[in-house]
């Protein structure tokens, strides 16, 4: 008996799949390598023996957003047909704007909408500086604070995605994401430990995503803290989305491929000196921009301007005569 199910925990040595109201552990009967392992969220036509109570994926559905990171150079799928991701921070020593633009740009690539949580509300003696940094960074993102101990933060964070929808919660370890899941079910579905007072570090509670689904039809999905965010696929359109304030200037640059660092009146240098541009802002842009240029010369391609190749090769060309 084929069937379609869909996948909400990924184990060792088995996936679970929900299907038409029941849950199966299934295996995947292929030998051939390459193969596309499911994650939380695919939907997989599964077949069911029920004589030998055996449930074997025979294929995964195409994918309609794919949430994914870069793992020790390769793609690692963190969930797939989700339609928003919250981006989980907490309001204390934890936020770091650097880890949430990357994170951005991971909800960017995987096609879901992106949202910001910031969470602890209750312990948080300023959450405005917090606040207005996120306005400041991500002026077109939605976001929402929570305190998993306010009935009304829950409820305004429920408006964000509709019944039927998915939602996956990201972010570090410890920044409240089972607690606010939890709290949305009514019930505990993963345990929560205290984070050490001293570095905010919660005990890695959260190992595997889990689907969970709301009985008004939300569903959700919980996953494990992540520490850094590698990126894969990095391309310039990714990066000029997330730092608008900075890309938007481009345009009033007099030099086309300008690199903004030591070009003669560029604009992007003068708004950095008239302080309307921040310092650390622009490291991190131009950072993100050299990670395209590093990766590509990893992997052989050279995506540079023509300009910047050519330039190379006039310095190489003069430093050669110059040896001679
Ligand atoms: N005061 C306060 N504490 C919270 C809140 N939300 C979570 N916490 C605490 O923060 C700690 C970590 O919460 P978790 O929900 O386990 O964090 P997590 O993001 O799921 O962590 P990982 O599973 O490790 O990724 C626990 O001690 C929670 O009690 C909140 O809104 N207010
Ligand atoms: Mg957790
Ligand atoms: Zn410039």
């Amino acid at each position: 008996m084929t069937q379609l199910g869909q996948c909400i925990a990924v184990h060792r040595d088995c996936w679970e799949i929900l299907s038409s109201g029941k849950k199966y552990r299934a295996i995947i009967n292929n030998k051939y390598e390459n193969i596309v392992y499911p994650v939380v969220g695919d939907v997989v036509s599964i077949n069911i023996d029920l004589k030998n109570q055996s449930c074997i994926i025979l294929d995964i559905q195409p994918r309609t957003t794919e949430l994914y990171r870069n793992k020790d150079g390769h793609k690692k799928t963190i969930a797939a047909n989700i339609d928003i991701v919250f981006i989980t921070t907490s309001m204390n020593k934890e936020f770091n704007v650097g880890k949430l633009e990357r994170l951005l740009i991971m909800v960017n690539q995987s096609g879901a909408k992106p949202c910001f949580v910031l969470t602890k509300a209750d312990i948080c003696t300023n959450p405005n500086i917090y606040i207005e940094q996120i306005k400041r960074h991500f002026s077109t993102v939605p976001y929402v604070v929570t305190s998993s101990l306010n009935e009304q933060s829950i409820e305004l964070l429920k408006t964000m995605w509709n019944p039927g929808e998915t939602a996956i919660f990201v972010g570090s370890s410890g920044v409240g994401k089972t607690t606010l899941i939890n709290t949305l079910l009514g019930y505990q579905v993963g345990k929560v430990y205290e984070v050490r007072e001293k570095d905010d570090k919660g005990r890695h509670t959260t190992t595997s995503s889990i689907y969970l689904e709301l009985p008004d039809g939300r569903k959700l999905i919980d996953s494990p803290g992540i520490r850094s965010v590698g990126l894969l696929n990095l391309d310039f359109k990714d990066i000029n989305e997330v730092f608008s304030f900075i890309s938007e200037n481009e345009k009033m640059c007099q030099y086309k491929n300008c690199t903004h660092t030591n070009e003669n009146g560029c604009r992007i240098i003068e708004l950095l000196n008239e302080g309307i541009i921040d310092e650390n802002d622009y490291r991190r842009y131009l950072k993100m921009k050299r990670q395209i240029l590093y990766d590509a010369q990893k992997s052989g391609i050279d995506n540079r301007a023509d300009w910047e190749k050519r330039r190379d090769l006039l310095q190489k060309k003069k430093k050669y005569r110059k040896r001679r």
